[in-house]
């Protein structure tokens, strides 16, 4: 489905201005969105998340630990698979209101990709440098991520900065100059990108944001005594097909949603830089490799 078609179906939750924005724009961003019980229970799976967390002791394919974690006191950079590790994670990504709104965005048939918490825990969770979502390519542009904070978000606790426009500009290469995937915009790359007009995301808890998949985003350090639990869930078209491996599948990778399975693929023209084949180069997270002592040859 294309921009036109899916601002040709009536909108179920946004209005007709906020959906143009979004193809406009590159992101659209609703203060405040999540009905209070579900952000009561988002919360509540999130609390239990974190208790589990004090057993682990290195990071495992579900824990991404932060520097300084113990089982007294954890920090976390990011829970994998959020809808695998908590039901309520799965409810909400899979049948809350959170799943009308990507409908408004991608069309009336939508397919699941993958789910994770970002953490960035209190007094130095990480910068996330400037990346647009190329970690996975599609037959078209209509997958997105869509971030609900689970707790108000402030200016000193690292918001999401976007720029906008910039999904309009092209598809950035994320390698290093050794030619090793490294997850973020080069600095040359930047000067094509305005990131001077980033616009900031913060505001009340259960704000939702969905972005483009071509959009350039970051976030800086949290330098709070707050940590800035956000879930991300991906989507696409059910008619949006990766080029090949995933970086993070789960069992629910590829589950529709909304509506039915697409039996005809839609294919946008162009040129694209592919990232690494995953199922040979083995994903680790977004940190590791902008990290660049941690990259893979
Ligand atoms: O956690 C953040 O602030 C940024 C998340 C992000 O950019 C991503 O996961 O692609």
């Amino acid at each position: 489905v294309t921009p036109d078609e899916v601002l040709a179906q009536p909108p179920l939750v946004l209005t007709q201005e906020q959906r143009a924005s979004f193809f406009r724009d590159g992101y659209v961003h609703l203060p405040g969105f999540v009905p209070r019980d579900w952000l009561t229970l988002l919360n509540a799976a999130l609390a239990e998340s974190i208790e589990k967390s004090r057993a682990v002791a290195e990071t495992d394919k579900d824990y991404v630990l932060a520097p300084g974690h113990t089982r007294k006191s954890p920090r976390l950079r990011r829970l994998n698979y959020a809808a695998d590790n908590h039901p309520v994670f799965w409810d909400f990504a899979s049948r809350s209101p959170l799943v009308d709104v990507v409908a408004d965005i991608v069309g009336p048939h939508v397919k699941f990709r993958e789910s994770m918490v970002n953490f960035k825990w209190a007094r130095g969770g990480d910068e996330v440098k400037w990346h647009q979502d190329t970690s996975y390519l599609y037959t078209n542009s209509s997958p997105v991520v869509t971030l609900t904070s689970l707790d108000e978000v402030t200016d000193d606790q690292g918001p999401l900065l976007v720029v906008p426009g910039s999904h309009k500009k092209k598809v950035f290469r994320r390698f290093d100059n050794q030619g090793r995937w490294s997850g973020s915009i080069s600095d040359a790359d930047l000067k094509e990108v305005g990131i001077e007009n980033a616009r900031a995301l913060r505001g009340l808890a259960g704000s939702v944001t969905v972005l483009h998949t071509y959009v350039v985003h970051g976030s800086k350090r949290n330098e709070s005594d707050r940590s800035r639990p956000l879930l991300i869930c991906g989507y696409e078209a059910a008619d949006s097909m990766p080029y090949r491996s995933l970086p993070m599948t789960s069992r629910y990778t590829g589950q529709i949603v909304r509506g039915e399975e697409a039996r005809i693929a839609h294919l946008e023209e162009g040129y694209i830089p592919l990232p690494p084949d995953w199922a040979k180069a083995g994903y680790t997270s977004l940190y590791e490799h902008q990290q660049s002592e941690r990259r893979k040859p």
